[in-house]
Parts: structure tokens; sequence; C-alpha cells
């Protein structure tokens, strides 16, 4: 292939978490400052990025965060690089980041796999109903591809972040089990995913050959309860049980530019 900064298949994805220096404040962010704020959270033509969203961060590990995605690697960059430059940058601190790039798992179903899963399940191979199923699945899957790939972001108010590995320890290494049991845990855990239907909505971004974890978890919820409730479900899943190894968490509400200020008082 030619050579580029633009993956082949998914779009870049970057993570930000920043705290507020108020250390290094006198006085409430100068007009100039809260201007640079609002425009680099809302960049415009060429530098707007395809996605862009904003949150305030509840607890003392960040002030705010930020989630952007892009084909190109520097667009994502861009926004970061806006919040720390002169003169805003000296009261703005990142305290936490990830690097990543969406994906279509190795774990979601070819519709042929999608098929002998029904078929193990009990389901009659020259059945209508098979087909039926087999067909709306198929119809499904450039959608449901372009969501892994390309997500819009939903508005819902809540949203968590946190990167994981598989672990790689004797007994539970991941990456020694065969795809076939790594096929079915991963099974298991969409089921339990797919319980949460319309309350949360997940991306799960790759770091692995880019960032310190192999992946990054993004979870979406109508409200914050759903938060907790998925990822107290998954951690009884195989997949999470026993090779799940877990970074930092932040939790944040979605905010725009002028309300994460009022939030943070500065
Ligand atoms: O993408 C799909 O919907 C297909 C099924 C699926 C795959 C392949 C799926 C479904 N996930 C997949 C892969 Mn997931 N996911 C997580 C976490 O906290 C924890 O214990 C784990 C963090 C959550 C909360 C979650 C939610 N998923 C993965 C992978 C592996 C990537 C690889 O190896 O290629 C990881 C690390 C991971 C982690 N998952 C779902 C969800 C939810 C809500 C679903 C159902 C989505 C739906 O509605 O279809």
């Amino acid at each position: 292939p030619e050579p580029s900064t633009v993956p082949e298949n998914g779009w870049h994805c970057g993570h930000f978490f920043y705290r507020f220096r108020r250390e290094a404040m006198a006085a409430p962010l100068s007009s100039e400052c809260v201007s640079q704020f609002a425009a680099a959270l809302a960049p415009s033509g060429d530098a707007a990025p395809e996605r862009l969203a904003s949150y305030w961060i509840s607890g003392h590990g960040a002030d705010f965060g930020i989630m952007v995605m892009d084909p190109d690697p520097a667009k994502v960059d861009a926004v970061h690089q806006s919040l720390v430059a002169p003169p805003l940058g000296q009261f703005v601190e990142a305290v936490w980041s990830f690097v990543s790039i969406s994906e279509v798992s190795e774990y979601v179903p070819t519709i042929e796999r999608f098929r002998d899963r029904l078929i193990a399940e009990g389901a009659d191979p020259d059945s209508d109903e098979l087909k039926a199923k087999v067909g709306a699945y198929e119809r499904r899957l450039p959608m449901m591809n372009e969501q892994r790939l390309r997500p819009e972001f939903p508005e819902w108010p809540a949203a968590c972040f946190y990167p994981m590995n598989k672990s790689r320890v004797p007994g539970a290494n991941w990456f020694t089990e065969p795809f076939s049991s790594r096929n079915a845990m991963m099974a298991e855990h969409a089921q339990s995913g797919i319980a949460f239907a319309g309350k949360v909505s997940q991306l799960i971004t790759v770091g692995v050959g880019l960032d310190d974890w192999e992946w990054m978890v993004t979870l979406w919820a109508r409200n914050p309860d759903y938060l907790k409730d998925i990822v107290y479900k998954m951690r009884f899943d195989v997949a999470s049980a026993k090779y799940a190894e877990f970074g930092p968490f932040y939790v944040g509400y979605r905010a725009a530019a002028d309300e994460i200020l009022d939030h943070c008082k500065v």
C-alpha cells in the first residue's frame, strides 16, 4: 500500500484528560483564554475532526476530558495542541491520554460464523427461521461495522473511559488460548453487553502497538447507573473474570466548553 497516516480501515482515536492549574491562576481565566478554550473544543473548517466530544470529569483525577476521532492523526492531536498552546496552556495540564484506532474485532461474527453458532445452539440448518435470522444479520452487519469504525457519539449524559489488557500470566494467558475458546468467551461477553442495548453504547478501540494498554473502553450511558451495572455484570464473564486487567477509570458528564469552565469555577 501507499505510505499514509490514514488507517486502511478505522479512524484514529484520542482520549485526553486535563486539570486546570489553579496554582498558576491569580484570577479567573482571561477572556482570551476562555476564547481559546471554546475554540479548541469547537474547531471549524479544515481543522474540524470528524468527531469531538467533551466532558467534565468527576473526582480529582481530572477536571475535564475530550474524545476525538478522525482519519488524520494530526487532526486528532491538533485539538490537544490547541488546548495546551499559549496563553491557555500555562493553566491547562494533561494528566492522562490514550492513543488508539478503531477496528472491527476478530470476534465479531462473520455471517458464516453467525450461522454456525445458531446451528450449534440447535437451529435447524434448513429452516426458514434460520435463513431469516442470517438474512437480518447480513443486512445489519455493514451498519454495525460502520458504528465500530466511524462511530456516531451518542448525546447521552454519562460516559466512562478506561483502558484494559487481557492477561498473559501463567494459567491465565489469553494469547495462548486457541481462537475457538477466545471466541466462545467473547460470545458470552457480547451476550452480557447486548442486555444493555439502548442503555449503554460501547466503543472498543485498539491501543496495541500504539499505547500502554491493549484496548480503550468507551462507555456512553443514558444514566450513570448503567455504567456500574454493565461493568459489574461483565466482571463475572470469564473473559473479564479470568483475563481482564484494568487501568485508570475516568467518569464524566457531557459538557460544552462554557459548561466545563463554569463547573470548574475557572
Ligand atoms: O462489537 C460487537 O457488538 C460484537 C460483540 C463484541 C465484541 C467482539 C462486544 C460486545 N465486545 C467485543 C469485544 Mn465488548 N466491551 C468491553 C468492555 O469492563 C469489562 O469487563 C470489559 C470492558 C465493555 C463494558 C464492553 C461492552 N469488548 C470486546 C473486546 C475485545 C476486542 C478484541 O479482542 O478484539 C474488549 C476488550 C471488550 C471490552 N461489548 C459488547 C460491550 C457491549 C455493551 C457489547 C454489546 C454491544 C451490542 O449491543 O451489540
